[in-house]
């Protein structure tokens, strides 16, 4: 094994500080299970557990810069920064990054995307500690607003890093429905994060970036394995849809002359689900909004997210193409549900075709994994490799999808305890937790060492 072992303790107790401490424990029901984590992007809560990593950052002797996206890098420098580079620029050779996200769906988990940043920030630890030197500069970005739960384009800012989203539309994305509406260019600003670095793959290369992440579904603990070489993501897109009908009395109007948005919602929604599933295509309405919201008014206006997701892009596009958006015309136009006819908008929030990872990347974890399992089973390698799954395929979006269009990229699972997030009750044991963490600094080791 390369790399000096993670600390246990130190890496449990990251994520359970940082978990207990900033936007957790709202209880929703009775039972202890009902925690969750509740720090949606650029919160207070946000910001708390921002401010908690830049001091251990800097504890850590990292710079520490935030770009105009919110992105926190927080780098560690290599022995190439006193060489001049090969290409003769003088400028530093792109660091090695860990990344991953802090914020968190409404009702999330105490895993998803804050492992791979607490294991990244614990990776610095123990090179610095053991005073391991590198030779290109290592470090770990926070992105900003993966989640997309609290601004409607989830992994924008890696999407802007990558030159896949303005910067401008980033900045001027409004709250999802039913919140205030402020833009993400007013929160970053109020919690302190609008940084002066321009948030682009030209201003601040990687060299690589390696995302350890739990695997959000069944796959690993249905296998016995325990760790995953993710090979890329499967494809999604979000819309925002909304039909537009006619308010009217709940008692006086016959159905002949109703325009009932939400009926013909109800059938829209009704037909993308089981086509989906005849098309083998993962189709979830997460916001529903109904107006005026009124018992006795017939609904005249519905909005409705969409989220659709295939392993394959130009199923998903044929899907939204051929099936949703003439289905979804011709029930507005009155076919079932209302007599008058309804109309029906779209807007494409999230547009995330499916995405492969870097080969050398995923070289460098599979070989990672099998050393840090080779030491655990005492050298017993037949054992080792059947405790990694390879070639994983994400059913959930990353930033690593956007890194890995603009540097090698890879990422590395570990199991979900029951396949279950973005609940409440999303478990990893630490022994994963700290295996995964053990993985991604020999990674990042072993691709600096190339
Ligand atoms: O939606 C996703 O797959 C990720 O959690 N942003
Ligand atoms: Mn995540
Ligand atoms: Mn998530
Ligand atoms: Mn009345």
């Amino acid at each position: 094994m390369l790399a000096p072992v993670v600390c246990h303790n130190q890496l449990a107790k990251n994520i359970h500080d940082t978990c207990s401490q900033f936007g957790a424990a709202h209880r929703w029901g009775p039972g202890e299970n009902e925690t969750g984590m509740n720090r949606l992007a650029l919160t207070d809560a946000d910001k708390a557990v921002r401010d908690w990593f830049v001091k251990e950052a800097k504890g850590l002797g990292c710079e520490v810069e935030v770009d105009d996206m919110g992105n926190i890098w927080a780098i560690r420098g290599g022995v190439s920064d006193s060489r001049p580079t090969q290409d003769g620029s003088g400028k530093r050779l792109p660091p090695v990054i860990m990344g991953s996200h802090l914020d968190t769906q409404p009702r999330g988990g105490r895993y998803d995307g804050v492992l791979g940043v607490m294991a990244g920030l614990e990776a610095l630890r123990v090179l610095k500690e053991r005073d391991i030197k590198t030779w290109r500069p290592v470090g770990v970005v926070c992105w900003t607003n993966e989640e997309g739960a609290r601004f409607p384009v989830s992994m924008v800012s890696s999407g802007v890093w990558a030159g896949e989203i303005p910067l401008g539309k980033a900045h001027s994305l409004k709250e999802v429905a039913g919140q205030e509406g402020k833009t993400m260019m007013e929160e970053l600003e109020r919690i302190g994060y609008l940084g002066d670095k321009k948030c682009s793959y030209e201003e601040m290369p990687m060299a690589a970036h390696f995302e350890l992440h739990i695997e959000q579904g069944p796959v690993l603990e249905a296998k016995g394995k325990k760790v995953g070489v993710v090979r890329g993501s499967q494809a999604y897109k979000w819309f925002t849809v909304e039909v537009v009908g006619k308010e009217a009395h709940t008692g006086t109007t016959p159905y002949a002359q109703r325009a009932d948005a939400f009926m013909a919602a109800n059938s829209m929604i009704h037909y993308a689900r089981w086509t989906g599933e005849e098309q083998d295509v993962l189709v979830s309405v997460g916001v529903f909004q109904v107006f005026p919201g009124s018992v006795n008014t017939i609904p005249g206006r519905v909005k409705f997210s969409l989220d659709i997701r295939s392993s394959s892009t130009d199923k998903l596009a044929q899907f939204v193409e051929r099936h949703l958006r003439p289905k979804f015309d011709s029930i507005a136009k009155n076919v079932g549900a209302n007599s008058q006819p309804c109309s029906v908008t779209w807007q494409e929030d999230t547009n995330s075709p499916a995405q492969l990872f870097d080969e050398g990347c995923c070289q460098a974890v599979k070989v990672s994994a099998l050393s840090v399992l080779a030491a655990e089973c005492q050298g017993n390698m037949e054992k080792a490799v059947g405790l990694v799954k390879y070639n994983m395929v994400s059913g959930a979006g990353h930033d690593s999808v956007h890194t890995a269009k603009r540097c090698p990229t890879s990422m590395i699972f570990v199991p979900s305890k029951g396949g279950l997030s973005h609940h409440p009750e999303e478990f990893t044991s630490e022994e994963d937790c700290v295996r995964g963490a053990q993985v991604l600094l020999e990674s990042v080791l072993r691709f600096d060492r190339e």
